[in-house]
């Protein structure tokens, strides 16, 4: 994010696209709705009536997947308008003539069959931001999990410096991040480009400076980018990777076309999990380490808008388990590197030496409920919650690269075997792959499985589905079981399924399509099928039988990896790959 979460409060104009934080990010939410208390103008750009639609001035109920289409006639719009700052883009940008020559040929009138919005409003919406004093965008999902993602992205960025919504305080760009923490695996350089503190493993003075520090030889540490999460299954398959050390993350729930994914995973010749619960991916591990949870280590997290914040432990570790850093450390120690830190600040420290724009975030800074905000260099520091103030941007030239881009449609589009739209989002009361939020009664109260599938009154009457039914859903890669919810806040054509429910899996339907350079998943759009099941009583049946299978196989597999460590047997993974 350029500006910060409680900055979005001063902010006279927010935008958000393709982001719910009523159910996603309430701590948000309730910012955007002090800003609309203080006389922010509020732009909701969402194919749902999101609740935050509700206090909007304008809501667009864009069609699924006409991003780049709509934001190019939005930008469009503006320059036609002339509300472009003629300065800033003088002063701060390069590349605008070029930038033009794209956005040119989108009019809101020429591609309103795309987006779906009437050109009026599109016009009105650009006065709307670029007119006030200090205009935010937020987006999300909606944009992340689509085949163009970066190219939205881009041309986000450019709508905010050719209108200078950016470069001043409380004005500019707020991509949000998942959970509490998807900020700081990508500051510790979680990623496979980067170290920490977002140094390249292309730069040869940055693998210099590691190399130093970690005192290995240099040839030691990588000099190219490595593998992607999304690229792991088919490598798997290709041979091309035989070992896999998953931390942290429950692919076989959360990834796209799950059924497939098993059966490459299954190809591994090693595969490893970390994790603080049984989920369907640990069931196919050969080895288990179990981690400790947020409540039993401590650490610091980093929030969406680059703030770090200290938390502790509140209890001991349970049982065997271990810290996650204590765990890579043992293991790095028997495979002949020897690693020994007594405790989270001395690693945050080495972290603070090795990454110039965190050195100032110290343990004493963040004490209590103390935080620091990168870039923060220096210890005297008082860290940063605006970036680029006055228009300086982290390119050589200090100025901003204006990028635009065709629109591309979706890659999957619905056709008559498949002619609903299936989109994928979250819910308020569960959590990702459901280890956690599943695991707590009270949640399992609010919503259970096979959770539900969101679907147009019209669509669900042509197909004579009633609502609260079960209903089954299939696309060409596979199938789930869901409960029908007739919701007129959808647009026809499309339904809505959080990808949440082990039993109600929509991952078992996505497509494995991926952005060509961040290669995240088009998790928001692909096309299925939904049709009603004649014998509901058999269905509720065969919904508990399922579930129970299921929870019985990961409570087996557990136990049995407390007898024989490490040793999942074959009939194991069968099984695990037939729920699934
Ligand atoms: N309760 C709860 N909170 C969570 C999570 C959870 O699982 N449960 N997960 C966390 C994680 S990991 C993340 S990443 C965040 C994500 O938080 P959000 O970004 O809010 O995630 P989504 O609900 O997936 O999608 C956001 C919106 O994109 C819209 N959308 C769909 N297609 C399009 C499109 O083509 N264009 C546009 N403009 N919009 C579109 C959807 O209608 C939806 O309202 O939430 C986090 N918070
Ligand atoms: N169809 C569809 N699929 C999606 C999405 C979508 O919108 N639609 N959203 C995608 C997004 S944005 C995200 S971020 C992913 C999330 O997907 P995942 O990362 O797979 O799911 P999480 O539930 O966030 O957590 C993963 C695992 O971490 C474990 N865990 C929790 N705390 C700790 C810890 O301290 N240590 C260790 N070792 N393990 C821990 C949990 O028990 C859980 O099993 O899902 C993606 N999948
Ligand atoms: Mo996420």
């Amino acid at each position: 994010m350029s500006v910060s979460i409680p900055g979005m409060e001063q902010a006279e104009c927010i935008m958000l696209f393709g982001y719910n934080p009523s159910a996603s990010h309430p701590i948000v939410a309730r910012r955007i709705v002090k800003a609309k208390e203080k006389g922010a103008k509020i732009i909701v750009c969402d194919p749902r009536v999101i609740e935050t639609a509700r206090i909007a001035d304008i809501h667009m109920q864009i069609n699924n997947g006409c991003n780049v289409a709509f934001l190019n006639a939005f930008a469009n719009s503006i320059v036609s308008q002339g509300l472009h700052d003629q300065k800033f883009i003088e002063e701060h940008t390069n590349g605008f003539d070029e930038w033009w020559e794209t956005i040119k040929n989108y009019t809101p009138e020429s591609v309103q069959h795309i987006t779906g919005i009437e050109p009026e409003v599109v016009h009105e919406a650009a006065r709307m931001y670029a007119t006030a004093k200090t205009s935010i965008i937020g987006w999300g999902m909606g944009v992340a999990q689509q085949k163009q993602n970066v190219r939205t992205v881009h041309t986000i960025a450019a709508i905010a410096c050719i209108t200078g919504q950016i470069g001043k305080p409380n004005a500019g760009l707020a991509p949000v991040r998942g959970q509490n923490n998807v900020q700081g695996s990508c500051d510790m350089g979680m990623l496979p480009n980067l170290y920490p503190g977002y140094q390249k493993v292309t730069d040869p003075a940055a693998r210099e400076k590691f190399a130093k520090a970690w005192g290995v030889p240099l040839e030691r540490l990588s000099d190219h980018d490595g593998y992607k999460l999304t690229d792991v299954g088919h490598l798997a398959e290709e041979g091309k990777v035989h070992a896999f050390y998953n931390f942290g993350e429950d692919p076989l729930q959360t990834e796209p076309d799950a059924i497939d994914l098993a059966r490459q995973l299954g190809k591994l010749d090693l595969f490893i999990c970390q994790d603080i619960f049984m989920t369907q991916t640990t069931m196919l591990a050969d080895v288990i380490f179990p981690g400790t949870s947020w409540g039993e280590h401590d650490g610091v997290f980093s929030a969406s808008d680059r703030t770090f914040q200290r938390f502790t432990a509140a209890v001991p570790p349970k049982g065997e388990c271990k810290h996650d850093w204590q765990i890579f450390q043992e293991l790095s120690t028997r495979m002949g590197y020897p690693m020994h830190y007594d405790d989270t600040k001395q690693i945050w420290d080495e972290v603070r030496e090795l990454c110039p724009t965190f050195y100032g975030a110290t343990y004493e800074k963040m004490e209590g409920v103390g935080h620091a905000q990168w870039p923060i260099p220096t210890i005297e520091h008082p860290g940063t919650p605006d970036m680029f103030l006055g228009g300086k941007f982290t390119t050589p030239d200090n100025r901003a690269i204006l990028m635009s881009h065709d629109w591309e449609p979706p890659t999957e589009l619905p056709d008559e075997e498949y002619p609903l739209i299936l989109c994928t989002v979250r819910e308020v009361g569960h959590y990702s792959c459901r280890s956690m939020t599943g695991n707590c009664r009270a949640l399992s109260m609010l919503a259970e499985e096979p959770g539900e599938i969101h679907i147009h009154p019209d669509d669900a009457k042509a197909r004579g589905i009633g609502d609260g039914e079960l209903v089954r859903a299939y696309s060409r890669r596979g199938e789930a079981m869901s409960r029908a919810v007739l919701d007129e806040r959808i647009n026809k054509g499309t339904v809505y399924m959080t990808y949440q429910w082990w039993i109600g899996k929509c991952n078992n339907l996505t497509l494995h399509a991926v952005d060509d350079r961040s290669h995240t998943p088009e998790d928001k759009f692909s096309a299925c099928q939904v049709q009603a099941i004649e014998d509901q009583v058999w269905a509720e049946q065969r919904l508990e039988e399922m579930y129970n299978e299921l929870k019985t196989d990961l409570a087996s597999t557990a136990a049995a990896q407390d007898i024989e460590p490490g040793a999942v047997p074959a009939s194991q993974v069968k099984r695990a790959m037939s729920i699934v």
